[in-house]
């Protein structure tokens, strides 16, 4: 009955707070125990915690789906135009206290645990993450999508349901070992398989020319292999708002017996081998962050994913409209990096092959209808395949992209043949899309899409001005910055309860979903009582973090000491490395002077290294040497410790953003395209120690540079460094003896009986027989600096009152980088959406 009138009904403020369901708490709480009891043939007192987890997450299930199926509903009967989210990646974290939460009921469900004498965080560790990412760039897809649930806007999120995520990491002896993430083992309970919007996708084989009796070519694929694509649907809840989207992620089947192709009928081996390439193909997240590793098998990941979602982008279009040259209006695909790029040629074909339209004509729509995310200048991130492997694989898609570089190449040519001063074919040389024996992704994705953005405002001028400067000459109108933001519905409205009771005791509960409201506690920075209160709750924070660490570190930390925190994942331009040998640094100080004046302070790292990495993986083993050393030394009182969390993660990233005081920024200038555990700190009081790079250049501009503490090279003269043959560290190295006592330790023994161990990060930094450049991450370049600002941090913390206030400030300013902001950018510069609203019923 509710579906004819669900949709736009508009409605006053004060109706609306009527209209809103309030939860049934007696209605989940039978839930709970019928779905034990069903499920299990168990009463509560006889399930297991995990057996609970899953009968509460049936129960939210079912709070959901009504939901779900309205906004669905609501969407065929609009037809709104909707963006589709391609990324290789989401990593979402856990579901149940995310949607409790975004379905407000996290309060009552909390309530209603309690009575069942249950805690509900002991609950919600039952799950495990939802790790379908690497760092920054999956977490900022699953950011995006609730944005975008939430301000109401139809999209999907389209991606690969990998059977292994990212992998766990256990520190054994100081190393990193990786386990594989099971994170299926015991069934997803919000997700819906559905095999009715199965496709087919093929791969390899060769492509045919057939004349039909018009005289018009048609190109087949043929001698394929095939797997089936399976959907599986998530939920996306909206907060407060009735609206669910969904994340569709694709996992693969065989297509079972030995349905190959006329042409290789009864050919055994390649049923076999066409039976192995479902199996493996979406077995495991290829676990490197910014590196690109160039496996076939990651080609076919993304071809798979993609090829199964402009499919069923073009199906669902077809279903409601019959005029393809209209697809753009109703349909946007935003590219997330280059990893989904086949979905240009994907669509293309499909124009193309399946719809019979000229060239020009499949070019518009495409052109129209694809948008491109940057999110790295890093050289080695850049996606280029080799033809060989790129043809042999996708025959027909590679037809496609010789020839829209053909016509591309004619298109420099065209501009440039004639223009004063330009070398036509250095200019093919650096911008076309297949060039010495490579596809190049990046070329692709700037040529076909009609947008290209940055992720800050940095980031975003060093594209125009250096990496795609030829590209920018070419295409101005193109190119767009969008800052980056986050949600602060998971990173503080779930993450850190105490805060955000206290902020809405302050400013009202607005910043839920409008996050600049929270600018309001400015005016509170200077009151005395306030600042009190604040840091009561930092400590409480740290209590809880502290206990953390003592379980599952066994170390002991003073919630007392300065909480300085380095979480992200571990990479050479990061720095972690600059960090550690700082604590070596103060270490070699405190020894040398017992009765220094020092605050105390805690080192907290966590990060995972890619497997294949050596240098990030010595580095770990480094700091959790270091760790053992310093920790254990009873001569410096336990003025400093040093702790490397296991297994970061989104759930223990919650705690961890919860309790700190100093937030490590301190990636080489111009590397960090942005970073969004700056924001995440920030939001959670947590104040900036870090670059000039990438987003910090935008916090540092709201919360102002005396509440931050700046250090370093700036971008430019880092860039001007790299664009004239480095810097010699070994000046540095030999007139600086701190330096030179820190770096000597890493090959002296102080830290190993073994002095080969650390050598190659000793090599990093000195050696010039390695491929690189010395010291390419400017670490010895930026120390002093860096040690400066670490004195400047420490005074600071001394005064209380101070310190308070800064900490205030950046909760206040943090409101320009709330993932709503950024998703409302999209859609006004770039997707055009509208919004849909609808009315709630229980
Ligand atoms: C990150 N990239 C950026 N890539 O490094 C970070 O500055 C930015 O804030 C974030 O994106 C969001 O824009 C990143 O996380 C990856 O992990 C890729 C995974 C796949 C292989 C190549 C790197």
């Amino acid at each position: 009955a509710c579906e004819e009138d669900a949709v736009n009904t508009e409605s006053t403020p004060a109706e609306k707070a009527e209209e809103k369901p309030v939860f049934d708490k007696e209605l989940f709480k039978r839930s709970i125990l019928y779905n034990v009891m069903n499920m299990y043939r168990k009463n509560l007192e006889e399930a297991t915690p995990q057996q609970i987890f899953q009968a509460a997450s049936y129960s939210i299930k079912d709070r959901v789906i009504g939901n779900w199926m309205n906004t669905q509903k609501a969407y065929e009967k609009e037809d709104p135009k909707m963006v589709y989210y391609m990324s290789m990646e989401f990593l979402m974290g856990r579901a149940l206290g995310n949607n409790m939460i975004n379905l407000e009921a996290y309060q009552g469900a909390k309530e209603v645990l309690e009575e069942l004498g249950l805690d509900i965080n002991v609950i919600e560790d039952q799950e495990p993450d939802a790790a379908l990412g690497n760092g920054g760039l999956g977490r900022l897809a699953a950011c995006f999508l609730d944005s975008l649930a939430t301000l109401g806007y139809p999209a999907y999120g389209c991606g690969i349901r990998y059977r292994y995520g990212m992998f766990k990491q256990e520190i054994r002896d100081g190393f990193q070992v990786e386990v594989p993430d099971n994170w299926l083992a015991e069934g997803n309970p919000f997700e819906l398989r559905r095999p009715e919007y199965a496709k087919v996708v093929k791969f390899g084989g060769h492509v045919s020319v057939r004349c039909d009796e018009n005289g018009r070519n048609h190109f087949v694929q043929e001698g394929y292999q095939a797997v089936r694509a399976i959907p599986y649907d998530l939920p996306i809840v909206g907060y407060g708002n009735g609206i669910v989207n969904t994340l569709r992620i694709w996992d693969a089947e065989s297509m079972g017996g030995f349905q190959l192709d006329s042409f290789d009928k009864g050919d055994y081996s390649k049923a076999v081998e066409q039976e192995n390439l479902a199996r493996n193909l979406v077995d495991v997240l290829y676990p490197n962050d910014n590196h690109y590793a160039g496996k076939e098998l990651r080609l076919k990941q993304q071809y798979f994913f993609i090829s199964a979602s402009v499919q069923e982008a073009v199906e669902k279009y077809m279903r409601k409209h019959d005029d393809i040259h209209r697809f753009p209006e109703k349909v946007t695909f935003q590219l997330n990096d280059t990893h989904p790029t086949v979905a240009i040629p994907e669509l293309m074909r499909i124009l193309l092959d399946e719809y019979n339209l000229g060239w020009d004509e499949a070019w518009d729509i495409t052109t129209r209808t694809c948008a491109y995310t940057n999110h790295t200048i890093m050289a080695e991130a850049l996606e280029k395949w080799p033809i060989d492997l790129f043809s042999r694989l996708l025959p027909r898609i590679y037809q496609i992209v010789e020839e829209i570089n053909r016509r591309f190449v004619q298109q420099i040519e065209e501009k440039y043949a004639h223009v004063y001063n330009v070398n036509v074919q250095e200019k093919i040389r650096k911008m076309a899309i297949l060039y010495d024996g490579q596809v190049k992704m990046a070329h692709m994705a700037i040529v076909a899409g009609y947008s290209v953005n940055g992720v800050a405002r940095l980031h975003t001028e060093i594209l125009k001005s250096e990496e795609l400067r030829d590209f920018y000459e070419m295409f101005p109108e193109r190119f767009n910055n969008k800052t980056n933001g986050i949600t602060q519905r998971r990173f503080l409205l779930h993450g850190n309860p105490l805060l955000a009771q206290w902020v809405t005791e302050k400013v009202g509960d607005s910043w839920i979903t409008d996050l600049p409201q929270i600018s309001g506690l400015k005016k509170l920075a200077d009151d005395a009582e306030a600042q009190k209160e604040f840091m009561e709750i930092k400590y409480q924070n740290k209590l809880r973090l502290a206990k953390y660490i003592k379980e599952h570190n066994d170390i002991e930390v003073d919630p007392n000491s300065i909480f300085d925190v380095q979480v992200k994942r571990l990479h050479e331009y990061k720095r972690q490395l600059m960090n550690i040998l700082h604590v070596m640094h103060l270490y070699n100080e405190l020894k040398a002077h017992p009765d220094m004046e020092f605050f105390p302070r805690t080192f907290i790292f966590g990060a995972k290294a890619a497997a294949g990495y050596r240098n990030a993986k010595l580095t770990i083993k480094l700091i959790n040497t270091v760790a053992d050393v310093v920790n254990n030394d009873a001569s410096i009182k336990g003025k400093i410790k040093v702790v490397f969390i296991e297994n970061y993660n989104v759930s223990n990233a919650e705690i961890i953003f919860a309790a700190a005081d100093v937030s490590e920024q301190i990636s080489t200038a111009s590397k960090e395209a942005s970073g969004t555990g700056n924001m995440k700190f920030m939001l959670n009081g947590a104040i900036t120690l870090g670059t000039l790079d990438g987003a910090n250049v935008e916090i540092v501009e709201e919360v102002g540079r005396e509440n931050a503490f700046i250090f370093g090279l700036s971008s430019n003269e880092v860039i001007h460094f790299e664009n004239n043959g480095g810097y010699d560290p070994m000046q540095i190295f030999n007139t600086d003896a701190d330096i030179r006592k820190v770096v000597n330790q890493l090959i002296d023994g102080t830290y190993s009986a073994d002095k080969e161990l650390f050598r190659p990060l000793y090599n990093s930094l000195l050696n010039t027989l390695s491929t690189n450049r010395a010291d390419t991450y400017f670490i010895l370049k930026d120390f002093k600096s860096y040690a400066e600002a670490q004195k400047k941090v420490e005074a600071a913390y001394r005064d209380r009152s101070g310190w308070a206030k800064s900490a205030i400030l950046n909760v206040a300013c943090s409101g320009k980088f709330t993932s709503d902001r950024t998703i409302q950018q999209y859609v006004d510069e770039i997707w055009h959406l509208d919004k849909v609203t609808l009315q709630q019923n229980g």
